[in-house]
């Protein structure tokens, strides 16, 4: 029956001489290379007791040996859940509870944190970092440098990634084989990869973008990546020079914009730029053209669904759009009621395709909410089609804030303000920041008689909630705005802060 994932992606390089990942020292990995290791990581991870179906829960920086865990997983049929680096042991006993995971793989710099917590959850704890040392590693080296590919259906899980809800806890979204295999195959041809591709990869690998978008099509074309461990336009610069290709998040190119030494010289050899995970300002479309000659490629896609729409890569690339549904793809605008939309008229986005995921992890009532029984998932963002058939963004119907291309979900924030000392409630927003596109803000109201000591309370959320999510400021006010319903109008918080962090603010 074989293993789809793997024997396309992976398998078919197992002989390949060539170079799959340059590193930042200058030093190669090639197919072949990657794959034993691929192969001996597999073997470790069946005698750590992993089989097919069972989950992989990973909280590593990014290496090639991270990389190679995620080809590992596939391999042996094993579900592969990765997690942000920053989220707290907290946050990870969550993902390790609610998905079953039997073994953690997480860096030795973690393992103090994590012990208690993957004890709690009876998991095996195991360490791998990015130089490839760990106890993991040690148990790998000792394996053979080939494992028996396990078989797998095309329906059959391969990842399951987190996703948060507006309310309650985050989502696990299972993809399956042929979520991942599909969309691959579907942006080799969209976007004309081939084997002469070198992506410059300064992404991380635990989200959709770095781990899907990137790495697997460039598998599929039989590419190279420069395998960067993050983004820093100083890293950038130095590697643009050989590089073919770049998918970033906005903040990529706004900061790429902002750097004298990113001129046209250096990127004229560059054949594509591909933008998504949060929306580009047409302003910053306009201002790369005007610097490169080249126009960013933007597409829009999401953890439930990878990718499903995106400009052309011949035709004009329109700027404050994702162009068009990608091919086997469908995308529909729909009412509150989810009855179609006249072109032209502002709606849920609704999508359906091979790339659509299988459902949340044992929450069958949240999956039924957003995915319908013929197949359309409901986004939660809201769009608009033109009289050319460009889909615009405009706005969502979901209380998401993306900052810097990360996720965040003001209503796990406000939770912990509401428990600090002296708050009577809070509400969270996002709002234009020039760096990250949108940033966290935290409005809080204070108890009768309570003065409320705002750094305390930051402070107060650093062991329970990652960075990145933390609010960039506190204000106090005397009440929230509320409409006739009691429901507080975040719209007029957002109108009211939006110049906060604006130039000069
Ligand atoms: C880092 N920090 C952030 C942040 N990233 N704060 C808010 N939003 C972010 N995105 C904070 C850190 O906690 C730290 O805080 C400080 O900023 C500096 O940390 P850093 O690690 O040096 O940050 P930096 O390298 O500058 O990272 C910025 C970034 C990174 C934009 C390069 O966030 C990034 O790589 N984002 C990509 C996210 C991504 O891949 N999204 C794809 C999701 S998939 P302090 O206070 O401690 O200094 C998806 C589907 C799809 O959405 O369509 O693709
Ligand atoms: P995630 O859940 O992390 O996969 O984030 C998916 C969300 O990111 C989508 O639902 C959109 O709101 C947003 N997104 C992704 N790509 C784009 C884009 N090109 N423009 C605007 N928003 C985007």
């Amino acid at each position: 029956m074989g293993n789809p994932l793997y024997d396309t992606l992976f398998g078919r390089h197992a002989d390949n001489p060539d170079v799959f990942l340059h590193l930042p020292d200058g030093s190669t990995v090639t197919y072949a290379a990657f794959l034993r290791i691929t192969a001996q990581y597999a073997g470790a991870l069946n005698t750590l007791g992993l089989a097919a179906g069972d989950r992989l829960a990973v909280q590593i920086a990014k290496s090639p040996h991270a990389l190679a865990v995620y080809a590992a997983c596939v391999q042996a049929g094993i579900v592969f859940l990765p997690l942000n680096t920053a989220y707290t042991p907290d946050e990870v006993q969550y993902f390790i509870e609610n998905s079953g995971a039997g073994v953690v793989l997480c860096d030795d710099s973690k393992h103090a944190g994590l012990a208690d917590v993957t004890h709690a959850c009876g998991a095996h704890l195991s360490t791998l970092n990015n130089d490839g040392s760990g106890t993991f590693s040690d148990l790998a080296a000792a394996m053979p440098a080939q494992f028996e590919t396990v078989p797998r259906d095309a329906d059959d899980l391969a990842a399951f990634l987190y996703t948060s809800g507006t309310t309650g806890r985050s989502k696990g979204a299972m993809l399956t084989q042929a979520n991942l295999l599909s969309n691959a195959q579907t942006l080799v041809k969209e976007w004309r990869f081939t084997a002469a591709d070198v992506l410059l990869h300064a992404l991380p690998i635990f989200h959709t973008h770095g781990l899907f978008v990137a790495s697997n099509t460039t598998l599929l074309a039989g590419g190279s990546m420069i395998f960067l461990p993050a983004f820093t336009v100083d890293a950038l610069v130095a590697h643009l020079p050989r590089a073919t290709t770049l998918m970033g998040v906005p903040t990529f190119y706004t900061r790429l914009l902002d750097d004298p030494r990113f001129t046209k010289e250096l990127v004229d050899h560059m054949r594509l730029f591909v933008s998504g995970s949060a929306p580009l300002l047409a302003e910053t479309h306009v201002r790369f053209e005007a610097r490169t000659g080249s126009r960013i490629l933007e597409r829009y896609g999401m953890t439930e669904t990878n990718m499903n729409t995106s400009n052309p890569y011949d035709g004009e690339r329109r700027a404050g759009t994702v162009g068009f549904p990608l091919p086997g793809t469908e995308v529909k605008i729909t009412d509150s009621k989810g009855r179609e939309l006249p072109q032209g008229e502002i709606g849920e986005i609704e999508v359906r395709g091979p790339n659509v995921f299988k459902g949340y992890w044992q929450m069958p009532e949240k999956t039924a909410e957003e995915l319908r029984a013929d197949g359309f998932f409901i986004t939660g963002d809201l769009g608009q089609i033109d009289s050319d058939s460009y889909l615009h963004i405009v706005g969502r119907n979901k209380d998401l804030i993306i900052s810097g291309g990360y996720n965040i979900y003001p209503k796990e924030i406000e939770l912990l303000l509401d428990e600090a000392t002296g708050v009577l409630e809070s509400a969270v927003v996002g709002v234009p920041h020039p760096d990250f596109g949108e940033t966290v803000i935290g409005v809080l109201v204070a108890e009768t008689g309570a003065t409320l000591d705002t750094d305390a309370i930051l402070e107060s959320l650093r062991a329970s909630l990652a960075r990145f999510k933390h609010p960039q400021r506190l204000i106090t006010l005397p009440e929230l705005p509320r409409n006739t319903m009691g429901k507080v109008q975040k719209n007029l918080l957002r109108d009211q802060f939006k110049d906060m962090f604006s130039a000069g603010a």
